[in-house]
């Protein structure tokens, strides 16, 4: 049975460490130290190389998920992880000073990537950030020339983490036609959809 790996980056407490917690079959292995910069503030742990977790498909397959640091000092690791990925999520913590600017950088440093696979993007803490409006986050993508599909999401939700990952496979099997990832149209779609 194949394997389809998928990664998830984005600002440190941009939640993905959580977004993985919330799909995988167990509790995703991470590698989450004590903060001790800035950030403690924020939060105890942060991901200082990578979050590893998965769920099977009925079908038998199995979905591999990734979450890289947030934290740009460790952005070494952003390549290693990248490798053999089918697609990433880009999460952008809406709480932040200046989230637009935090997508450009996301866009900026997995151009590459992006290009030869694709991404999507999912806006958190919306529902006590609702500022910048998706609008704004568009006009991002279009000044970086990229289409992707973008969406408010909410980590700790298991249902809005998968349809992340259904959009996702969307851009994946339309950038990839040739790909086959599932035997028809909709077998993954369904498939996420019964989880
Ligand atoms: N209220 C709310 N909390 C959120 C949301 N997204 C994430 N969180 C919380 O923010 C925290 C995010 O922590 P992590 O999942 O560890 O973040 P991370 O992206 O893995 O961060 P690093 O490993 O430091 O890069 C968790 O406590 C989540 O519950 C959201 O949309 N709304
Ligand atoms: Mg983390």
């Amino acid at each position: 049975m194949g394997e389809l790996k998928f990664i998830f980056t984005g600002t440190p407490g941009a939640g993905k460490t959580t977004a993985i917690t919330s799909i995988s079959d167990y509790p995703p292995i991470c590698t989450d130290m004590l903060t001790t910069d800035e950030l403690q503030d924020i939060k105890e742990g942060t991901t200082v190389a990578m979050d590893f977790g998965e769920f099977t498909l009925e079908s038998g397959e199995k979905i591999l998920l990734y979450g890289t640091p947030g934290q740009e000092r460790f952005r070494h690791m952003w390549e290693i992880l990248v490798t053999g990925g089918l697609g990433l999520i880009i999460l952008v913590d809406n709480s932040r000073p200046n989230p637009l600017s935090d997508l450009t950088m996301y866009l900026t440093n997995f151009k590459d990537f992006i290009e030869r696979a694709g991404a999507v993007v999912a806006i958190t803490r919306w529902e006590t950030h609702p500022d910048p409006s998706i609008d704004k986050f568009q006009d991002v993508l279009s000044d970086f020339g990229v289409v992707l599909p973008i969406m408010e999401a909410d980590p700790r939700k298991k249902e809005d983490v998968l349809m992340l990952l259904d959009m996702l496979m969307a851009v994946v099997e339309m950038n990839q036609p040739n790909m086959n990832i599932g035997d028809d149209d909709n077998e993954y779609h369904d498939a996420l959809l019964s989880l």
